[in-house]
């Protein structure tokens, strides 16, 4: 039986958490069309006849100083000595630039084996010779595959791929688990979703998603939860509420939909929206949401 537990590496929105969801077969981690969706190391667990692949969802690779973001960069990186395979994600539709260069000077000299997937085959794109070139010219001898987590075009080659080069071991996870995250984080980060679909430009980065309070209620029958969204400004604040709180219902309910598919009970869900300026320059906030 192969063991592995994989750290999937790449841009922002390069689409790493769709993968692991296709692969995983279950919405592990969340998706969204903005960059930096993802903030914390995410396990998706995959087990199947030649074994268990724990695939570790990472924050986009993103060359920026600021202090959010050194945070997101660190997560993805620190996990990368300690696992037996990386899988680095090239987005196809866009050419090689500075965060490749920097993401392949992370991972060229790492002493385990690396497996490259090229990204969103179902999309046109001018970019793909160029990113050929690129990943033979510096991860040379690196397995290569091309793949499309949406159409599911190239995902046994890549399966087959990771299971080739995991090493023999016994799995980590009791089959039926297809991730660790705590309850309270994948409440928050459905609440963080549904959010982030839903406003524009600067407000998706900037808000959190704090669970307050979860309990059981109705003798088990149902699951009561108090959520709050915070941002940094009061026009952040008025446009997730919306015209007469018609945005933050919006959330609200689709949260509860969302939530539901994931607890065994209903879930009632109460949500508010809080302004906490400069939350990301706050250091003792970042360690608690960014681990
Ligand atoms: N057409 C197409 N779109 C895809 C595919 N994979 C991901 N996407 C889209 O790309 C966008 C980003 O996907 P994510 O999975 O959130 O990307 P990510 O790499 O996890 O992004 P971060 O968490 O921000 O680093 C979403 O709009 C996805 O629907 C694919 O195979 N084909
Ligand atoms: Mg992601």
């Amino acid at each position: 039986m192969k063991s592995a537990v994989i750290s999937v590496i790449g841009r922002p929105s390069a689409g790493k958490s769709t993968l692991l969801n296709a692969l995983c077969g279950h919405k592990v981690s969340i998706v969204a069309e903005h960059p930096q969706t993802t903030r914390n190391v995410i396990r998706g667990i995959l087990t199947e006849a030649r074994g268990q692949l724990v695939l570790l969802d990472t924050p986009g690779f993103h060359a920026s100083e600021k202090k959010l973001n050194l945070y997101l960069r660190a997560a993805a990186i620190q996990s990368l000595p300690e696992v037996d395979l990386v899988l680095y994600l090239v987005d196809s539709t866009r050419p090689p630039g500075e965060e490749e260069r920097q993401i392949v000077e992370r991972i060229a000299g790492l002493p385990v084996p690396l497996v490259v997937a090229l990204a969103k085959l179902d999309l046109e794109s001018r970019a793909r010779e160029s990113l050929r070139s690129f990943i033979k010219e510096s991860l040379p001898g690196a397995p290569v595959c091309e793949i499309s987590a949406l159409t599911g075009e190239g995902m046994e080659a890549l399966l087959s791929l990771l299971f080739e080069r995991a090493p023999e071991g016994e799995a980590l996870y009791d089959p039926e688990f297809y991730t660790d995250q705590p309850p309270e984080f994948r409440a928050s980060e459905i609440i963080r979703e549904q959010a982030i679909t839903r406003v524009r430009e600067e407000v998706p980065h900037a808000l959190y998603v704090d669970i307050e309070d979860m309990e059981d209620r109705d003798e088990g029958r149902s699951l009561w939860i108090r959520a709050v969204i915070a941002v940094e400004r009061e026009s952040q604040k008025g446009i997730l509420i919306g015209r007469g709180g018609s945005v933050i219902r919006e959330i609200r309910i689709a949260s509860q939909r969302e939530l539901a598919r994931i607890f065994p009970q209903q879930v009632a869900l109460d949500l508010r929206v809080k302004v906490q300026p400069k939350w990301r320059k706050d250091d003792r906030l970042l360690k608690r949401l960014i681990f």
